[in-house]
């Protein structure tokens, strides 16, 4: 791999998008690189992701500029699909994934950030869809998921001024649950994803498809998808060991780590 790390710590694992002369802009072949990375991530050890950017200036300064300036119709359309494709499978890979963001997060960058559950940010970080300014309209689901997490007033203003915003107002609007000191940003990640991870992997896996697949449809059928979830932990160990050990009244016994199973 040229412009992606991946390191497993234990339970959970960081990806670090590493182009940092380019401020880790997205070119094809680091969103192949992606694309194959997140193939790779043992889901029977690693219980929670972090997506972050190389170096304390950026995470991610939007799609590659320079390679899309030419690109054809057809060839547009492949590159959106692309990123589309990686940015959906992330949002959709069974286990939680915490977008840790390091700086820029500008276009395809702040549409990364979006396809992750949780996003927290260093106090230099800045966010923004910057495409009807370049004369595109945001291409990687950001008109979609932005509207989602902010409400469709405050996307709608961001994205037909393109008007960038820093970490304080990303925290005020609800992008980003958390804004730490560049230095602290990473270990908040880790120690998030470390508590993420001490818990029953296939409840927390339940939860996240809970949410997202209840998010689609109607509250009528959303608490359906929660039943049938929920009642799925009921033919799990972790279940059955969870509730043993939270009634079991010797108060000596140490709690073992989940089986994920
Ligand atoms: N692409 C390519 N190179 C980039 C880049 C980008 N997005 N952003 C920065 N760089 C490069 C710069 O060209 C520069 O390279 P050198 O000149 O050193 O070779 C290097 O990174 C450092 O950047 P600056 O010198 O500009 O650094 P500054 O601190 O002065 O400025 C900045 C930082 C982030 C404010 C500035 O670089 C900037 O405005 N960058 C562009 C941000 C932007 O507009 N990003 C959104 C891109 S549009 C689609 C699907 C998705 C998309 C499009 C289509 N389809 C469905 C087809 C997505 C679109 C986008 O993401």
């Amino acid at each position: 791999m040229e412009f992606i790390v991946y390191e497993q710590k234990g339970a959970y694992a960081v990806i670090t998008i590493s182009r940092e002369k380019a401020l880790n802009a997205l070119n094809s072949a680091v969103l192949e690189e992606l694309d194959k990375t997140i193939d790779a991530v043992d889901l029977q050890t690693v219980r929670c992701l972090i997506v972050t950017g190389a170096g304390a200036k950026s995470f991610v300064a939007g799609a590659d500029i320079g390679e899309m300036s030419t690109l054809s119709k057809a060839e547009g359309e492949a590159f959106g699909k692309k990123g589309n494709d990686v940015f959906r499978k992330l949002e959709t890979l069974p286990i939680p994934v915490i977008a840790a963001v390091n700086g820029f997060a500008l276009g395809g960058g702040c549409e990364l950030s979006m396809s992750c559950d949780i996003r927290i940010c260093s106090d230099n970080a800045v966010f923004g869809q910057p495409e009807v300014g370049l004369g595109i309209t945001p291409g990687f689901g950001g008109t979609q998921r932005l509207a989602r997490l902010v409400g469709p007033g405050m996307a709608k203003q961001m994205i037909y001024t393109a008007r960038n915003i820093k970490a304080d107002e990303a925290y005020r609007i609800g992008l980003v649950n958390g804004v730490y000191p560049q230095e602290e940003l990473l270990p908040a990640a880790e120690k998030m994803a470390a508590g993420i991870a001490k818990n029953a992997p296939i409840a927390v896996r339940n939860c996240k498809r809970a949410i997202n697949n209840g998010l689609d449809v109607d509250m009528d059928e959303a608490l359906i998808i929660e039943e049938k979830l929920f009642g799925n932990c009921f033919e799990t160990e972790d279940q059955k060991y969870g509730m043993a050990f939270f009634l079991d009244k010797n108060k000596e016994k140490v709690k073992e780590p989940f089986k994920n199973c």
